[in-house]
């Protein structure tokens, strides 16, 4: 079926044009005095950034520019979004990591909390030390973490943070969870009414906005644009374009060379069990827990990365989307030496070829064009089985 171009917010002609904006809009923010804090990556409670008063920016890099400079101090055989973030910050090149005031980040896979000593000096980083376990004993170090980085925001910045600050940020930070799982559950719809590609990148423009009732506006008006256009033209018209879910690493840096890709073959890429996904948004702070260190501590601990053992809870996570978005095939998508999701590729091929009954592909790829030729190839063999 003839599916929708990328629509960008309105204003902007381009993803570059929109992350441009994007820098300068940072710019005129620090110059009034906005506090800013650098994240890596989805498990660092983004609520207490947000009670400290401070604007919070990911710094997971997604383009290879950067990372033969990174190289220089680096191993080559490295995770590319580890090498690219690197390099931004070496080559001073990112300006949201010149503009953050302190970075904060969680021990997560090897390559990165190792990356985390280097880039410390460069900029203070702190870095949260995060358990790879959801037991009781895992539950209680990471409240305690949480804490700790509450009292580190406080000493950085010299504030109090009121858990009335933070109950605030809570809210605030769900209403935005539920407004991105509306916007990503459009897949459900048959046909799909909008590109994966122009989803991903909608998310991705829409983080350039740092102003969070802003950002959530945005998406609801795109949601809501969306869906009419389905109803008026789409709906009732089933679609015979193979439906995917995508999991894995972060996608941005190889979203053209895969996504964009397999969608011009003639498939939807209609579910993100990925970190710019549905997979931080599905669970949300529970607002009616008295003690909020601990409902926040709980939030975290349960996001299905890899990088958690064991992460049983991935595969039940995929196995509801599969059923509610009518999945027809699962597409992993490994970055190169990311050994969690790797290893973890074992249970989710088995999971999806033997228990739902599907087609499974697993790409493993870097930021660079060099492999394209073969990753089309695979991607028009794997086709072919659904
Ligand atoms: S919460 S998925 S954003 S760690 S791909 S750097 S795991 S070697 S990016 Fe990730 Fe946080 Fe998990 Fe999400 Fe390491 Fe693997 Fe590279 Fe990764």
């Amino acid at each position: 079926m003839e599916k929708n171009a990328l629509r960008l917010p309105a204003g902007f002609e381009s993803y570059q044009e929109a992350r441009q904006a994007g820098f300068l809009r940072m710019k005129q923010l620090k110059e009034l005095g906005a506090r800013v804090i650098g994240l890596f990556c989805s498990y660092v409670p983004i609520e207490l950034v947000y009670a400290a008063g401070a604007i919070p920016v990911g710094l997971c890099a997604s383009s290879e520019e950067p990372i033969a400079a990174a190289e220089a101090n680096l191993p080559r055989n490295l995770c590319p979004l580890i090498k690219a973030s690197y390099g931004f910050a070496l080559t001073d090149t990112c300006p949201y990591f010149y503009f953050s005031d302190l970075v904060v980040a969680e021990t997560t896979c090897d390559g990165k909390k190792k990356m985390f000593e280097l880039l410390g000096e460069i900029k203070e980083t702190y870095v949260m030390q995060l358990p790879h376990s959801r037991d009781a004993a895992a539950l209680a170090f990471w409240k305690e973490q949480i804490i700790a980085f509450q009292k580190k925001l406080e000493d950085f910045y010299g504030i109090t943070i009121t858990e009335e600050d933070i109950r605030a940020a809570i809210r605030r930070k769900n209403r935005e969870r539920d407004v991105m799982l509306r916007y990503l559950e459009l897949g459900k719809l048959n046909p799909a009414p909008i590109s994966g590609y122009e989803m991903g990148t909608q998310i991705d423009v829409g983080s350039f906005s740092f102003d969070l009732e802003e950002r959530c506006k945005n998406v609801e008006a795109r949601t809501a644009q969306v869906l009419a256009d389905w109803e008026a033209n789409y709906k009732g018209k089933q679609s015979d374009r193979p439906r995917l879910l995508l999991t894995g690493c972060p996608n941005a840096g190889v979203r053209e060379k895969i996504i964009r890709t397999v969608e011009e073959m003639g498939a939807d890429v209609v579910a993100f069990d990925t970190c710019s996904g549905t997979r931080e948004k599905v669970e949300k702070v529970d607002e009616s827990n008295p003690d909020v260190y601990e409902a926040l501590a709980r939030k975290y601990l349960n996001i299905n990365c890899s990088v958690m053992s064991p992460n049983d809870s991935r595969r039940g996570y995929i196995g509801e989307m599969i059923d509610e978005y009518a999945i027809d095939g699962v597409l992993e998508i490994i970055l190169q030496s990311c050994h969690t999701y790797d290893v973890e590729s074992y249970f989710i091929k088995r999971f999806v070829t033997q228990e739902k009954g599907l087609p499974y592909l697993n790409i493993e790829t870097d930021y660079s064009q060099s492999d394209k030729g073969q990753i089309n190839t695979r991607l028009a063999a794997f086709l072919e089985t659904i």
